[in-house]
């Protein structure tokens, strides 16, 4: 991310790896980011970095992020606004070897994340009853489909056949890069 102000909400940003800086996320120049609702997990060497910023400041709420507030670096150049429901907790993905990013029951981001949130007068998320399950949006990218709820057996079907055709599409992608045998 470079010389932006954008508002990440509802991403899952896990397992990347950076030389140098970065990692999750990586900020250069003016940088103001706001995330909320986000998974920032297993992301070396930080899961978020700065560089050559002035003054700037990032503003987190209601996000799982590994290692916490201690764990972002900042470069001693840019502040952090650690706002309210932020957790360090592993997000139990259900299986994040094969691309699975979908939260098991236990997972601490079921629930925790926020529908509606304002940042400096303005709403930054709005979501309805009928964008999330249970009381209230998960954080990260996959909302958990609890099976336990009828009025939302069709559309945790739409989740899970999506699912499927994810793990699909990376065994046939793999498969394409493997030699043809004959
Ligand atoms: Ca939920």
């Amino acid at each position: 991310m470079e010389y932006s102000n954008q508002v990440l909400s509802n991403n899952t940003i896990s397992n990347n790896i950076a030389t140098n800086y970065g990692g999750g996320m990586f900020c250069q120049g003016s940088c103001e980011p706001l995330l909320l609702n986000c998974v920032f997990w297993n992301n070396s060497p930080y899961e978020i970095a700065y560089e050559q910023v002035n003054e700037n400041c990032i503003t987190i709420a209601h996000s799982d992020i590994q290692g916490g507030i201690e764990a972002i670096y900042t470069n001693n150049q840019a502040g952090i606004n650690w706002m309210e429901g932020n957790i360090d907790a592993d997000p139990l993905f259900v299986n994040a070897e094969i691309g699975d990013y979908f939260l098991m029951e236990d997972s601490p981001c079921i629930d925790t994340g926020i529908a509606y949130y304002e940042y400096e007068g303005e709403i930054v998320i709005d979501l309805s009853e009928d964008e999330y399950y249970g009381i209230a949006p998960d954080m990260g990218a996959c909302e958990y489909d609890s099976v336990e709820e009828d009025d939302h057996i069709i559309q945790n079907s739409k989740f899970k056949i999506s699912r499927i055709l994810l793990i699909q599409r990376r065994i046939l992608s793999l498969n394409y890069l493997l030699p043809v045998m004959s």
